[in-house]
Order: structure tokens, then sequence, then C-alpha cells
């Protein structure tokens, strides 16, 4: 019984292989190197799609555990998008992210915004671009709350960030010098800054007050910061250290010119709307 089955279904494939052998020998043999071509360049492309995941994801398993890997299991995108409208506003909390992002968004301050619970995002037109005319391209600009335990949030950004703004409250500086230089620190050595030369705008901002700290005051105290950390932090042994990269020149002072991605330091405020400089750098790294 069972003989006679696998002999019928020999005869019944016999059969479909002379049919298909017929089918493609009446098919011109243009349109059949074609199709043969056209599938081996659909399968170079997609293995060589998968190598590049699978790197990006043992490189992401390795260094840092928790940053979510570029791309997501199930979007398998063939052409890499190679450029991002996304900035990142970061920084300790109360340096004055939330002020700064409806002032690029509507031109006001939403005067009494209190400490952030969830990231703020959204792609708007920048609100001093609205009445101009010509090519506008929508920036993204994601709002980072800068408490300790929702900072982890920024590693699910960072990999599409076109740029990062680090907010720096110029008032209360000094007290808060030191964890805003190992927030910092941390950015500048992440994996998704780092590859990628993010840009990053340190942005003295509240200069509106009296009392605020010059621009070129906050930028020595967090280089000198920064060199203490990496001095500290490299003396950790290394299964203890979760940042991947190294600062700076060994052996030399930290300075910010000596990253390779380029670290530029401006003034801002977000009560008054003087937000020109913070402008000028999405405009740079957002290109219409
Ligand atoms: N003088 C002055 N005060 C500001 C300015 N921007 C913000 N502030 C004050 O700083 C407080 C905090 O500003 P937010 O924008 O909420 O700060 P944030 O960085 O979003 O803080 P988190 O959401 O906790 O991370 C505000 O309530 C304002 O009182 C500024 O440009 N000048
Ligand atoms: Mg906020």
């Amino acid at each position: 019984m069972d003989k006679e089955k696998v002999e019928q279904l020999k005869i019944q494939m016999q059969q479909w292989l002379n049919e298909a052998e017929e089918f493609i020998n009446h098919i011109p043999p243009v349109q059949l190197y074609t199709a043969v071509g056209v599938v081996l360049f659909t399968l170079i492309l997609l293995l060589i799609k998968t190598k590049s995941i699978i790197q990006n994801n043992n490189s992401n398993n390795y260094t840092i555990p928790s940053v979510i890997p570029q791309v997501k299991p199930g979007k398998v995108r063939l052409f890499k998008r190679t450029t991002s409208n996304t900035i990142i506003l970061t920084g300790l909390s109360g340096s004055g992210k939330t002020y700064l992002f409806y002032q690029l968004r509507d031109g006001s301050a939403h005067q009494g915004t209190v400490t952030s619970m969830e990231p703020n995002e959204d792609s708007f037109i920048l609100h001093s671009e609205k009445d101009k005319k010509g090519k506008l391209k929508l920036v993204h600009i994601v709002d980072v709350p800068g408490h300790s335990r929702l900072r982890p949030k920024l590693d699910e950004f960072l990999p599409q960030a076109a740029g990062v703004v680090f907010v720096v409250d110029s008032v209360e500086f000094l007290p808060n010098f030191r964890p805003a230089s190992e927030y910092l620190y941390e950015i500048l050595t992440k994996a998704s800054v780092v590859k990628k030369k993010v840009p990053v705008l340190l942005l003295c901002n509240k200069v509106d007050k009296v009392t605020a700290h010059t621009a070129e005051f906050i930028r020595k105290q967090l280089e000198k910061e920064i060199d203490k950390l990496r001095t500290s932090r490299t003396a950790v042994s290394d299964a203890d250290i979760s940042n991947e990269y190294t600062l700076g020149v060994p052996g030399e002072p930290f300075a910010f010119s000596q990253c390779h991605n380029s670290i530029i330091i401006a003034e801002a405020s977000g009560l008054t709307g003087e937000i020109s400089q913070l402008e000028k750098f999405i405009r740079e790294n957002v290109k219409p």
C-alpha cells in the first residue's frame, strides 16, 4: 500500500519536472537570465544586510547591553537611512530642557513646567522659521528628562540622533557641576555617540540671570572635572566599566577639542527665548 503511494508520488513528481522543463524551454533565454540575475542580486543584498545586523547586534551586546539594537527584529531596512532629523535635549533635571523644547516649537516657554516624567517629543517646523518660505525640514526634538531613573530612556533615542544638546544650568552651575560632568562623560563615551561622531552642543542656559556663569568658565570646569573622571574611571577594573570608549589624549589634560565628534559651546535662555545659537546648531545638523 505504502509502496504504491510512493510510486504514485514519484510519477507525479516526474510529470511536474517535465512540465517545468517544458515551461523553461519556452521562455526566451534573455528573460530567463534577467530573472536569475534579479533573484541573485536580491539574495546578495539580503546577505549583506543580515551580516551588518548581526555585526551591529554583536557589538551592542558586547559593549553596552542596555543599548537597544539599531535595527529592531522584523524591521529589516535594505538601505541605511543616512539623514536623521532627531535632536536630543539632555542634561540634569532643572537645567531648562522643557522650556527650550516649547520655545523651539511654540515660541513661548509654557511657564510653570514641572519635572518631566516622560520624554517629550514632537516633529515640527521651528517656530522662528514658520513664516519662512522655501525648503524647510521638520525637526524631531526629543526632550529626555534629567532624573537619574529616567536617563536610560536616552539610549532609545541616541542611535537616531543627528545631534545632542547637553543643557547646563549656568546659574546653579557650581552646586551641580559634578553630576553634570558625570552625565556628560557618560554620553560622550557611549558607542552610539562616538562611532557615529554625533555632534554635541553644550548649551549654557538661563543666561538671562546676571548671576549666570560664562560659557567659557563652564567649559573649563567641565573639562577639568571630566579629566578627573577619566583618570578615576580608567583606574577601575575593566570589568566594572560600562563606558566603551576613553576620552581625549592619554597623558594630556582633557579638552573637548580632543574629541572626534564636534563639541561646541553656546548660550541660551529658554525663559526669554534667546535660542538663536541652539537653532543654528539644529539647522546645521538637520538639513532641509
Ligand atoms: N532664569 C531662568 N530660569 C529658567 C530658564 N529655563 C528654565 N528655567 C527654570 O528652571 C525650571 C526647570 O525648567 P525645566 O525646563 O522644567 O527643566 P528640565 O530640564 O526640563 O527638567 P527635568 O524635566 O526635570 O529634566 C523652570 O521651572 C524655570 O523656573 C531660563 O532660561 N532662565
Ligand atoms: Mg523637563
